[in-house]
């Protein structure tokens, strides 16, 4: 393979989020989070697990951070967790909590890593869920005053931030299918209303953070990208179906990229699942697309895997994966090209500078008997996909950085530890962290800006 050099600048980093990492669950007046409860409850999660621990980083945030440094890591996506920071959601602060990511930022910022900081990465208060959660109609205040708070204390020092991770999982796997937190299983009108809401939140708290910044700030959203390739990408139909499929709503699941996006980008639903949902749709207010559509700064894509689709008679087909197609542990299959045409079409249709703000794999990975993690499908899975990225960038898309989820194996939400995404493993027994093989290649593609 040619040596692929990314542009100046390009910002390498690393990603994980407060729930699956921290621990120190119910310490120092942390308030607790609809994971919390989830996990309580018997058979919600893989084996029982929970994230009362995870890697323990809120004590061992300070091996975390040298982690970063030896990777040469220039950036770390982390999120904080808000009910550290606001117990009930709203009101008192924990003072506590907000000393804890002074300490994350400063430590980041003194290994040369800049923080990018998500607001809320699925760990929502469960003071606030009793109260109706994002049912309730006060939810998107209570976001955009959190956001406030958070903007003003660490600004001076933060200049990059996201609102949400992912809603198409905390609105449709938590409040409908329910594998995830809170759990619930509410009929779609409901779960569209918690959608628009956690939207509405997402607005609101761009203008409170706007107003609170002590400089200028760059403001994202990071959606999961679900992107379909074309199944010969020299066929203008394949490639225009591959568009389509991308873009369009199907069902009732939020498995697409407009459900979320067009609103914060275009001031509108996509017209497909209006249509679609007829009846089912929520009360819009006159200002809510102004509200939510507040000009933000970046799109952060998460980008694991694709479907191949190709032009049929009808509008798009879908081409199954041969037998036998390489997947991952979860599994999940193995589709380089998502991480050209996802960012390719996102770029085309929001027309907005992207970050790829999580990539990765899980994988079955264990210290060896040399005392090595020998983790050659995620080195492999990396190039294969860094490469696509890279052609992306050559063919005009204005990707501004990569981050690798995840720094370490985590907790995996309702997979618990059965799955593995980090370049470091952890020991959950003894939390001792092992830098993986592709840690190290890792570090040699930060300090190449390529490979
Ligand atoms: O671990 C998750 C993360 O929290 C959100 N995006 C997908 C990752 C892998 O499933």
């Amino acid at each position: 393979m040619a040596t692929l050099q990314f542009p100046k600048g390009f910002l390498w980093g690393t990603a994980t989020a407060s729930y699956q990492v921290e621990g120190g669950a119910f310490e120092d007046g942390r308030g607790l989070s609809v994971w919390d409860m989830l996990c309580r409850k018997p058979g919600a999660i893989y084996n029982g697990h929970s994230g009362a621990t995870a890697c323990d980083q809120y004590h061992r945030y300070s091996e975390d951070i040298a982690l970063m440094r030896e990777l040469g890591a220039r950036g770390h996506r982390f999120s904080l967790s808000w009910p550290r920071i606001l117990p009930e959601g709203v009101g008192a602060v924990n003072a506590k909590g907000l000393d804890y990511y002074d300490r994350f930022i400063d430590g980041l910022l003194a290994a040369g890593v800049q923080p990018y900081v998500t607001l809320f990465h699925w760990d929502y208060p469960y003071e606030l869920y009793c109260k109706g959660g994002w049912l309730n109609p006060d939810s998107p205040r209570w976001f955009a005053d959190y956001a406030a708070l958070v903007v003003e204390r660490y600004s001076d020092r933060v200049t990059h931030w996201m609102t949400h991770n992912e809603p198409q999982c905390f609105v449709w796997l938590g409040h409908s299918v329910g594998v995830h937190a809170p759990g619930d299983k509410l009929g779609w009108a409901e779960v569209l209303r918690v959608g628009h809401n956690a939207l509405l939140a997402h607005g609101r708290a761009v203008q409170a953070m706007r107003a609170a910044a002590k400089q200028p700030i760059q403001i994202g959203f990071a959606p999961v990208s679900s992107q379909a390739m074309p199944a010969d990408p020299n066929n203008p139909a394949d490639v225009d179906a591959a568009r389509q499929a991308t873009f369009a709503v199907r069902g009732q699941d939020f498995w697409n990229n407009t459900w979320f996006s067009d609103p914060i980008f275009l001031k509108r639903y996509p017209e497909d699942g209006v249509a679609l949902y007829g009846d089912a749709m929520p009360a819009i207010g006159a200002d809510d697309f102004e509200i939510i559509g507040q000009p933000i700064d970046f799109y952060g894509a998460n980008i694991y895997q694709g479907v191949v689709v190709r032009a049929g008679a009808n509008g798009p087909e879908l081409v199954p994966f041969p037998d036998g197609y390489p997947h991952t542990a979860f599994p999940w299959p193995v589709t380089p090209e998502a991480l050209y045409w996802g960012p390719r079409f996102l770029y085309e249709r929001y027309k907005t500078p992207i970050y790829i703000t999580e990539n990765g794999l899980a994988s079955m990975d264990w210290v060896g008997i040399d005392q090595r993690v020998h983790d050659r499908g995620r080195i492999d899975f990396t190039t294969r996909y860094l490469a696509e990225l890279h052609r992306a960038i050559k063919d005009g898309v204005d990707v501004r950085g990569y981050f690798h989820w995840s720094l370490l194996d985590n907790f995996e939400w309702a997979e618990g530890y059965k799955q593995r995404f980090g370049l470091v493993h952890v020991d959950f027994a003894t939390l001792k962290r092992t830098p993986k093989d592709s840690f190290v290649w890792y570090q040699g593609v930060v300090r190449a800006n390529g490979f």
